[in-house]
């Protein structure tokens, strides 16, 4: 007899995966729990269809970036954002101005993830306090010209643009997160979104003390 389980996928064991980032009383992240809960969004992502795969592969680029990173010989300097973060400066393996030698630092790759995270934040809270008649195509876009977009050259935000009107509609939407009624969608985020603040403020502050939050 063989018993076919489908994996149950819901945005609630993503967003709360963020909380398995944090260490030493919220002041460290786990690299590999990090790109672990990045991994959970991308999967999201993708089950809205191949729209936003120009989106997913860029992501995807950055995940194998940084798990390359883990697996290498180095692999125990990066355990952590502030070991990373250390490590890469402390042996000048970080472009601070202008890209050169290294185009592909670790510290430049999470800053790219870091910043996606800020549009997440920004579009599950509006998503969290819409109403039944909001369009999510609006919710997205606001959310993304109020960050990544302003990194984002003309073409880009151009393309991401014309993707968020392929969006589903917000009951098909809270539908894909696989959570339940409208009702408990607010709830988990509500309950979930917290963790994902905490990360995104403590790579906040750890990006801001040195000077990070530019790097090309
Ligand atoms: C219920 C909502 C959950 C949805 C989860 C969706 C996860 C979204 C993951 C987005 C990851 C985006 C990473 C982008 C990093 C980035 O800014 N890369 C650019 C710069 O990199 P570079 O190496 O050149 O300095 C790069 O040029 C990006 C290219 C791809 C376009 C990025 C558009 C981002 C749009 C925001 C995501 C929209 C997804 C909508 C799905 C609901």
């Amino acid at each position: 007899l063989v018993v076919i389980v489908e994996e149950k996928f819901t945005l609630r064991e993503v967003l709360v995966s963020f909380k398995s980032c944090l260490v030493d009383n919220d002041e460290d992240v786990i690299v590999e729990h990090y790109l672990n809960g990045w991994k959970g969004l991308v999967r999201f992502m993708n089950s809205l269809g191949t729209i936003f795969s120009f989106v997913s592969k860029d992501a995807v680029n950055k995940i194998q970036i940084m798990e390359n990173y883990l697996k290498g010989e180095n692999g125990e300097r990066y355990r952590t954002l502030q070991s990373m973060v250390e490590y890469e400066l402390s042996s000048d393996l970080v472009d601070v101005t202008k890209r050169g030698s290294h185009p592909e630092s670790g510290c430049r790759t999470v800053l790219r993830l870091h910043r996606a995270l800020r549009w997440l934040q920004l579009f599950l809270e509006k998503l969290r306090t819409s109403s039944e008649d909001s369009k999510t195509s609006t919710l997205c876009s606001e959310a993304y010209n109020d960050s990544l977009a302003n990194y984002h050259p003309w073409i880009i935000r151009k393309t991401a643009t014309v993707a968020f009107l392929a969006l589903p509609a917000r009951n098909m939407f809270f539908e894909v997160m696989n959570v339940g009624t409208a009702e408990d969608v607010v709830d988990m985020l509500g309950e979930a979104m917290p963790y994902v603040s905490k990360v995104y403020d403590f790579t906040q502050e750890l990006y801001s003390q040195h000077n990070l939050l530019d790097l090309p």
